[in-house]
Formats: structure tokens, sequence, C-alpha cells
């Protein structure tokens, strides 16, 4: 009570909720102050896109209150903390986020309407936030919407991307890639930290010294940027828990200037600095292989030391010494990207901190985790030893001795088998030596895991299997979810309040398992009746954006076929276009008669191609070729309709996938890690019409078999079926479609040739050809369902219901027990 320093706070708490009051007046009071003052615009006269500009900045007040209360709790808690380090967060739109998970969307709403605006409309107007290729990034912003929902303490780290990934257009039906200069029309989400800033340095030579008996390293390095921090709050649900997502980017450092700007050529003195900036310019678009580009180790390195300095500056506000650093602090690598935060935290401790090396790996080992996300070991990043040398010399020489105690420590336990060492060790010899990035990790990390069980077994029996015989108990499964409050409770409202009124209550928002609550009511035909409206209210909101886009007119009574995802051999889209060829070749073929009973389908594909993956390039010109010539045929008419919608990104899929019925996830066996928007579909009563790979496994047993339409070969068949496949014969059908490709039916002949062989005998690696028989049958399986409007419907329902396992606070709870060792900490007020 006497204490004058919580009599302040509790004053200034007090002032601050004085100002940013959450009722309709306002709120309006401080959108149009921000149009006045911040915008500087009429308040008379403001476009759609300026209300935006203006709703986002007072929305923004409201998250930096919550975001300065939360970190001023846990700094006094001191409590521990995860951080997740990641090259991606494919954050997608936070205006309609932040205003749900803050709980003042009706005052909002009223709000905009009154003043003259829609909500729908305004929301509309914010670009998406892409920093981030597919899967991996999209979970990395899943994780950050939970952690804050759960009231963990919990930071994001990772890049401001100048561009994020590429806006995919269609020229002639080929994909054109056009830079996202998302950051041109500003970005009221962030908030510029310029006093947060780091050196980070690069190349030079190190110097050895012996000081008082011990040896010491000193890096003088020949390049210098400062990386500045950008602040982006992430709002809870139902909850005063605002965590933060610090991105950063790369900025001229004053460091060098003496130097450098000695020299008589001061223009391009100021030029070569200039080019410090393009560090975190741009994300890189392929999201499987890794291509040993130094501007990616650059970029690794810039947001990794950045990050690790930023957190060791903030145990040192706390701490006189490291020796509970392992217990504030929890680092999260998402795949191997940011590895080189392994030696580089080793630097600073043993360098910069002055820690023995004992004591600094001790510290390492217990701080770092990783995810894999991959399938195949060949996938998993190496960097060259030389430009390893080159630019981070002295974290080149730290991973030598790792790597030379590490094997020493694994020769006590299996002899010296040369053979074993060498596939253990950090360095791979050979021609070109280089450094294998997981293998790094998982030395330094206490804790490994897969994002689907059968990827976990994966990782052990094959891509890991020799690192999990000597340290078994480092490998954990964490399933992937996501977060059933963007993808569901406000991309598809009509169903959010269905499923409240059904469920008696919202609590499903935060605890999915409750959805099972619905099983009870699956064949109710009020639900289902009810069920049914709001789907078609979906499909009608996607069917006039089809049409719009593609001028092609699609009935809401037939089938949504959906395939979106990043367009990859492995994932089949070619499979899924195979049969829609077969489909209208059969439908051209039948009488009138026959015709009656055809399921009109509307198949819809979606994603983008890594630009120089030229294979996927041409899946999507098939495609978008394909359409056009089914689309245009009066014998096909309204039975069949394909359609490419080009730029697939988070907000197209938020209006895609409520409006559903059937999708695809239909990689070759066991070649999806995991699989994310399976579940998003699942969750919002999509069918899914899948392989046993990844999460659809998981997903099946949750659901039950009679409610998904699985096919093709078991995930074990996979390895005999590659190795006999030059003697296997595909069914006649096959030959026939990829004939017609061939033979041009499609036009474009020539193109389509390299295309046609990735699935002839010896090379159909994907097994296409051996899983077309039984992807045809599982397609009339599909077909026979939806005619039955109740049991379709039922099976929708049942999707839902069976869904709540998939919501990442699942996953979530799962990594703070069993890998961060965090508990869940709110203020209570
Ligand atoms: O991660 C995906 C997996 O394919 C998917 O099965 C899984 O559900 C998801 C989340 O765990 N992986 C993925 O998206 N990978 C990348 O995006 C990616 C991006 C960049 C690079 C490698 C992979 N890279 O080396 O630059």
């Amino acid at each position: 009570v006497g204490n004058p320093e919580l009599q302040r706070r509790r004053r200034l708490m007090w002032l601050m909720d004085q100002y940013l009051k959450n009722d309709v007046l306002s709120i309006q009071k401080s959108i149009v102050d921000h149009v006045e003052y911040t915008i500087a615009r009429s308040r008379f006269k403001f476009d759609d896109f300026e209300a935006y500009k203006a709703t986002a900045n007072s929305v923004r007040d409201r998250l930096i209150e919550s975001w300065n209360d939360n970190q001023q709790f846990h700094r006094d808690m001191d409590s521990k903390r995860v951080y997740y380090l990641s090259m991606e967060f494919l954050m997608g739109r936070s205006l309609l986020n932040s205003i749900f998970n803050l709980g003042i969307k009706e005052q909002y709403a009223q709000a905009l309407s009154e003043l003259g605006y829609n909500l729908e409309v305004v929301v509309e107007q914010e670009r998406d936030a892409a920093l981030g290729n597919g899967g991996l990034g999209r979970l990395a912003a899943c994780f950050l919407d939970s952690l804050a929902t759960m009231n963990y303490s919990a930071w994001g780290y990772g890049i401001r991307y100048q561009y994020g990934l590429f806006r995919q257009t269609l020229q002639d039906g080929f994909q054109h890639e056009q830079p996202d200069y998302w950051l041109n029309v500003g970005n009221p989400w962030e908030i510029e930290r310029v006093h947060v800033t780091y050196p980070i340095s690069f190349y030079g030579k190190v110097e050895e010294k012996w000081v008082e008996g011990t040896k010491t390293f000193t890096w003088t390095p020949d390049e210098m940027v400062e990386a500045v921090a950008y602040d982006n709050p992430i709002p809870g649900y139902n909850t005063g828990n605002t965590i933060n997502l610090r991105l950063w980017a790369a900025k001229p450092s004053g460091e060098f200037d003496l130097q450098s700007f000695n020299t008589g050529d001061y223009v391009n003195a100021i030029l070569s600095k200039q080019r410090a900036e393009t560090i975190s310019n741009v994300l890189y678009p392929d999201d499987r292989t890794y291509q040993g580009k130094e501007l990616r180790l650059k970029q690794q390195y810039f947001f990794v030391s950045a990050s690790l300095q930023d957190i060791m500056r903030r145990f040192k506000d706390h701490h006189s010494t490291f020796d509970n650093f392992a217990d504030k602090v929890a680092v999260q690598l998402n795949d191997t990207h940011p590895t080189i935060g392994v030696p580089e935290l080793m630097r600073l401790l043993v360098d910069v901190e002055g820690l023995q090396w004992a004591k600094a790996w001790d510290i390492t080992t217990k701080v770092f985790s990783i995810t894999i996300h991959s399938v195949v070991a060949e996938t998993l990043e190496k960097w060259s030893v030389e430009l390893l040398q080159t630019l981070l010399p002295r974290h080149l020489q730290i991973i030598f001795k790792i790597n030379a105690m590490f094997l020493e420590e694994v020769k006590n336990k299996i002899g010296n088998d040369y053979d074993h060492l060498a596939r253990l060790s950090i360095i791979e010899e050979g021609e070109k030596k280089s450094v294998k990035m997981g293998s790094l990790a998982l030395v330094a990390s206490h804790t490994v895991n897969g994002v689907s069980k059968l990827h976990s077994e994966l990782l052990k029996e094959r891509v890991f299997k020799d690192f999990y015989d000597i340290f078994p108990h480092k490998f954990q499964n964490k399933t992937n979810g996501v977060t059933q409050r963007r993808w569901l409770a406000f991309c598809n409202p009509g169903l959010r309040d269905m499923l409240t009124k059904w469920l008696g209550t919202e609590a499903w928002i935060t605890n999915l398992d409750l959805l099972t609550g619905l099983r009870q009511y699956a064949s109710d035909p009020i639900l289902q009746k009810e069920w049914n409206l709001v789907r078609r209210h979906n499909k009608a909101r996607l069917a006039t954006y089809i049409e719009a886009i593609s001028g092609v007119k699609v009935s809401i009574d037939a089938m949504f076929d959906v395939q979106v995802k990043r367009i990859h051999q492995y994932k089949r889209q070619l499979l899924n276009v195979l049969s829609i060829i077969h489909r209208a070749d059969c439908i051209k073929n039948m009488s009138p008669a026959e015709k009656t009973k055809v399921v009109p389908r509307v198949c819809i594909i979606g994603g983008k191609a890594a630009p120089g993956y030229e294979i996927a390039k041409k899946i999507i010109k098939l495609v978008t070729t394909v359409g056009e010539k089914i689309n245009n045929d009066k014998d096909i008419g309204n039975l069949l309709k394909v359609v490419f919608v080009p730029d697939y990104n988070v907000s197209l899929a938020e209006l895609i996938i409520p409006a559903s019925d059937l999708s695809q996830h239909i990689s070759t066996a066991g070649n999806e890690a995991s699989g994310t928007s399976n579940m998003k579909f699942t969750m919002n009563g999509c069918l899914l019409l899948a392989t046993l790979s990844g999460s659809n496994i998981e997903i099946q047993k949750e659901i039950g078999d009679e409610n998904i339409f699985v096919f093709g070969a078991k995930p074990e068949e996979v390895d005999r079926l590659r190795a006999e496949r030059r003697q296997f014969q595909p069914p006649q059908e096959f030959h026939r479609i990829i004939g017609m490709i061939r033979n041009g039916k499609f036009g474009d002949t020539e193109y389509f040739q390299e295309l046609c062989q990735t699935v002839d005998g010896g090379n159909d690696f994907y097994l296409l050809g051996n899983d077309f028989s039984s992807y045809l049958e599982a397609q009339a399986a599909v077909d026979e369902a939806y005619v039955d409007r109740e049991r379709w419907t039922r099976m929708s329902i049942m999707s839902t219901a069976g869904s709540g396992n998939f919501s990442i606070d699942r996953t979530t709870c799962e990594y703070a027990e069993n890998i961060w060792g965090i508990k869940p900490c709110q203020p209570t007020s």
C-alpha cells in the first residue's frame, strides 16, 4: 500500500485505461483522430484504404497498451521465455485477427458502419504479410497466435523482408512472378525501434592470442551492418497476453566510417554501405531446396546473431552471471535455417562474455531444440566449408571444435568404426567439404522433433538414424496443429455461430476438443439443414470471386473439389490433372441419359511454383490449358469446370477453405512431413481425399475411416514400388491420358514433353502410375457419397467434430511441457 513505486504504476495504468476505451464512440473518435493526425486526410473525405489505415492505427494503439503491460509483467515475473527463431512468418492480414482476439470486433464494425464504412470492405484493403513460403512459415504464425492465447511468455524472431513471397500472375496460362512491394503502402502493425540495434559482422580474420594462460580469439571483421528491430504485437484471444514478433532489418553501420570515408571516393563509399541493406531485402522463394547461396547464409547469421544478442542483453538486465541462462531461455529452431545460432551462442559466451568452453557448451545444449520439417536428408542444408571460412571464419573454428569433441565422445560409445563416425560427423568430407547443419543442430539440441507421428518415425529410422542410435532420448514427436481462431472462428463466421449455438458455448475457441459434442447431432436434420445453408453461403462467396478473376461461372450445386498448396512433384498436382482429363473424357463419351447421373464438379487448383522449378511451372500451364479446353466444351457444360486460382496466399485460403466440399492431400505416401491445410479443411467440414502421408493418417484416426477417402500405396511399400517401377505396367487409362497430352490435345506439344517424361515407367519416382487406379476408385467413392446428401453432410459434421486434436493449442502445450519447460502465466488484473 505504502509503496510509492507501486502507486505510481497504478496511477499510470489507470491513466492509460482512461485513454483507450472500447465503446463505439471512443473507437470512432480514435479512428477519426488517426484520419486527421496520422494519415493527414480530411475527416470528411477518406477512402476505404485510408479508413483501413486509420482503423489499423487505432487498433495498434490498443495493442501497444496491452503489449507494454505484458512485457512489464514478464519482466517483473522474470519468467522463462521461449524464443521461436524462424526465417519465415506467414502472417497474412492482421486487422480482423486483432479486433477478433481483443474482443472488439462488434464495436469496430458498428463504429465504421456509422461512419459510412463497411468493416468487411475495410478489412480487404490490407495487404498480406507474406514473409514465408508455405507450411513452415504459416506454422510459425499459428504458434505465435497460440502462445499468446495460452498465456505463455514467448517471442518470435525473424527477418523483416522488404519483399515477401512473390505475387503470382498468369500470362497466357504461364506463371509470372511479380515482386511483392508490401511495405510501399506502409505497415501500421509494426513499431520501429531505432534504438534497438546490434552490430552484425562478416568476413575478415581471426587472431589467436594467449592471455593469462588461455587461448583467446579475436575476430576482426571486414564488413559490418546494423540490425534494427521492428516489433509486431501479437494479441492472444480473450487475454491481455500480447506477445512480440521482433523482425530485424539491415541498415548500414556507422562503425567503419573512419576508414571507409577516408578514401577520396565519398560517393562510392556510400553506395557500398548501402549494399548492407540488401541482406534483409528478399525472401527466398524456394520451399524445399537449399541452394548454398551466400546471401542466404548472411540472412541466417544476420537475424540469428541479432536475436541472440538481444536475448542475452535482456537476460543480463536481471542476472550477473550466465549460470541460470537455460532456466530462463529456451530457443526453438524452426528447421535447420537458424542453426548458425549454435556456434554464434558459443562465440558470444566464450569470446565476448569470457566463459569457459565447457560451461558455454553446457548452456548451449540446454537452450536449443529443433523442429525438422523435411522427409529426406538431401533437403537438409549444407554449407560449404569454403564459404563459412570466408564469411564467418570464427564460427567455422567453433564448428570444427564442436565436431571434434562430439566425435571424441561418440568414439567411446561406438569405437573406431570410421564409416559410422563419418556419417555422424558434422563435416562432410569429399571434394567439397561442407558443414551439415542438421547434424550440427542435433548435436547441440536437447530435443529434436518431427511434425507428425509418421514423420517422427521416419526421422528416427532414416533421416537421422545414426543419431537416433546414440541419442534416442533426444527424439520426440509433435504433430502440427493450426489456430482455430483464424482458421475457423473468423474465416467462417457462419460456422462459428452455428457451433457456438449447438455446443451451447464459445469455449471451443480455446478448447477445440469440445467439438466432439457435435457428434451426437451429426444426423439431426435441423443441424444438417443449417450446416448446408452455411456451406452454400460460403460457396456462393467463392463462386463470385472465381467469376470475377476468371470469368468462369460455376454452380454452387456442384461439388467444389480443391487442391491448394505449393506446386511440387511430390504433392502430385499432376495426378489430380490427369484424373480431371480422364473425367472430362468420360463425360464426353456419355449418352445424355448417363450424363444426368454425373456429379457436377468444380475443380479448383491453386499454388505457387518456385521461380526456378521448371516442372512445377509446367504443371501450372497444364492446369490452365486443360481448364481452358474443358470450360469451353459444350459437351461437358456445367458437369465439370477447372479453375486455377492465381496468387494463392493466406487471405485466399481464408476464402477457399470454408467453401470446399472436397480437398486433396495426395502426396506419395510418407512424402509429406505433416501437412497443415488438411487440418484447416477438416475443421471447416470439408472431406479429404488423401494418401497415407503425414498427418492425414492421424486425421483419419480421429474422424474415423468412414469419413475420409483414403487411397494409394502404403508408406512401407514405397521403397519397393520405386525399386520395381521399371517393370510396373500402369493401367491403360493412364497411358491414354498421357498420350493425349503428348500428342498435343492440349496444345503446347513441345512444352509438355518433359512433364510427361516424369511419369514414364522408369522415371515415375512419385508413383503416379502405381496409384492411378486406386485414385480413380476413391474418386468414384467420392461421387457416390456426394449424391447421398444426408450421408455427405453427416461426414462433413463428423469431420469438424473430430478435428479437436489439430488445434495448435494442443501442439503448443506439448512443446511447452515436454521441450521448453515453460508454464502459462497471466497478470491477475
Ligand atoms: O512444413 C512444410 C512441410 O512440407 C509440411 O509437410 C509441414 O506441414 C509444414 C509445417 O511443419 N515444410 C515447408 O513448408 N518448408 C519450407 O517452407 C521451406 C522453406 C525454405 C527452405 C526449406 C523449406 N529453404 O531451405 O530455404
